[in-house]
């Protein structure tokens, strides 16, 4: 309990790195801008180096490091594991923690492979008969203009879509001498633009629709097949330094190793309603940083959002006078915005860590009051199952290729 009376909850997360930095403010800034049910308690920061994780730990406020993620999801007081490693410990870790009764958070894309998503699904649905609550990260589904976009469709005010256009534009590997970061390694990461990248378009564009893709003809492309192996995975993209590699970092380790991931995918989809889409993941864009673009194009209006101006949501209707045609910037800062309440007035823009924060809120309140929350572990198989049809077709020489429905 806390002094006013509230509930808490104990948080373990496993992972301290970009992703982990990311969680740690969320968890912290949730009940101090909105009013959760509960309040999270940073109980316990898992990572496998002790003094590294310490710092995290020191930095965020977390009361303890456990270098052992069993003995994390082991504790009595932890009671939601948050899952920040990269892909192939996912499944270990989520399903241990359904398993021992933990509500579980786990990062994007749910797994590497289908067949371990689909035992997440499993553990998750057993684990949801006793009350435990499971989440997987999609978090640009909370950015307040998303959300208002998803809320738009579903108003009808965009009719019967006909095109989904859908990107996500980096350039951090650009560069042949990026080193080798677990990203860039499939047994690690299982896939590479993606999986990374790329499964947050296909979860965004069938979030706002509320439609499924039924199929993908697709090519993938590995621009650079060898590069420099790092000494060390710390940065926040899996690099050896900041956010990027310095040049003498990048000329640090004479020794290279094969890329065994894609970086870049590009494929055409098409949607349950009869939309015709297509899509583009790419960290080689170069002067794309954080690019998410959607554009949905409707009988009665479209919709247009840029990550890299998230503020905004461009809103065309086009069942008005054609004089006062075009598209509308819409400053998405509103009170009566999604999530926007709880933060600062009437343009006093938010940035990328808050989607972070409305997820954590989300997931709270979710659990206190007994409902499931989304996206679920069956949403994140969703996904996994088109990335899956992704590379099947283009290894097939973009073969069309049907996605379960
Ligand atoms: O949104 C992206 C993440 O899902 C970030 O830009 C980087 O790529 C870090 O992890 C993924």
């Amino acid at each position: 309990m806390t002094d006013d009376g509230k509930p808490t909850l104990g948080i373990g997360m496993v992972g301290y790195s970009f992703m982990g930095a990311a969680h740690s403010q969320a968890w912290r800034s949730a009940p101090s801008f909105f009013d959760v049910p509960v309040v999270p308690v940073l109980r316990a920061l898992g990572g496998r180096n002790a003094e590294a994780a310490g710092e995290v730990a020191r930095r965020f406020g977390w009361e303890s490091v456990e270098t052992d993620w069993r003995q994390l999801v082991a504790r009595d007081d932890v009671e939601l594991v948050d899952v920040c490693t990269p892909g192939d410990t996912h499944a270990e870790i989520a399903i241990a923690a359904l398993e021992a009764g933990k509500h579980v958070l786990c990062e994007k894309p749910l797994a590497n492979t289908v067949e371990e998503a689909e035992a997440m699904v499993a553990a998750a649905e057993k684990a949801a008969d006793s009350g435990v609550r499971s989440l997987v990260g999609f978090t640009y589904r909370r950015v307040p203009a998303i959300a208002l976009a998803r809320q738009l469709v579903a108003d009808g005010r965009i009719g019967r879509i006909y095109h989904v256009r859908a990107q996500y534009l980096q350039d951090w590997i650009s560069d042949p001498e990026a080193p080798l970061s677990w990203r860039l390694q499939k047994d690690r990461a299982g896939s590479g633009a993606l999986g990374d990248i790329g499964a947050h378009v296909i979860d965004l564009t069938q979030h706002i629709t509320g439609e499924r893709i039924t199929g993908v003809s697709a090519m993938l492309e590995t621009f650079v097949k060898e590069r420099p192996v790092p000494s060390s995975f710390s940065g926040p993209l899996g690099t050896t330094g900041g956010t990027l590699p310095s040049s003498a970092e990048k000329r640090a380790s004479a020794e290279r190793g094969p890329v065994t991931v894609d970086d870049a995918a590009v494929f055409m989809a098409r949607f349950t309603g009869g939309a015709l889409a297509s899509f583009e993941a790419t960290r080689f864009a170069s002067g794309r940083k954080n690019a998410i673009r959607i554009e949905i194009n409707g009988a009665n209006g479209s919709l247009a959002f840029d990550f890299e101006d998230m503020n905004v949501l461009q809103v065309h209707d086009h069942t008005v006078d054609p004089r006062l045609g075009g598209f509308t910037r819409v400053l998405v800062t509103e009170p009566s915005h999604p999530y926007v309440e709880g933060w600062w007035p009437p343009g006093h823009l938010l940035g990328y860590e808050h989607a972070f924060t409305h997820q954590a809120v989300d997931l709270l309140t979710a659990i206190a009051g007994g409902t499931d929350p989304a996206p679920s572990f069956a949403d994140g198989l969703v996904v996994q199952r088109i990335l899956a049809a992704v590379e099947e077709s283009a290894a097939a020489n973009s073969a069309w290729t049907e996605v379960p429905v």
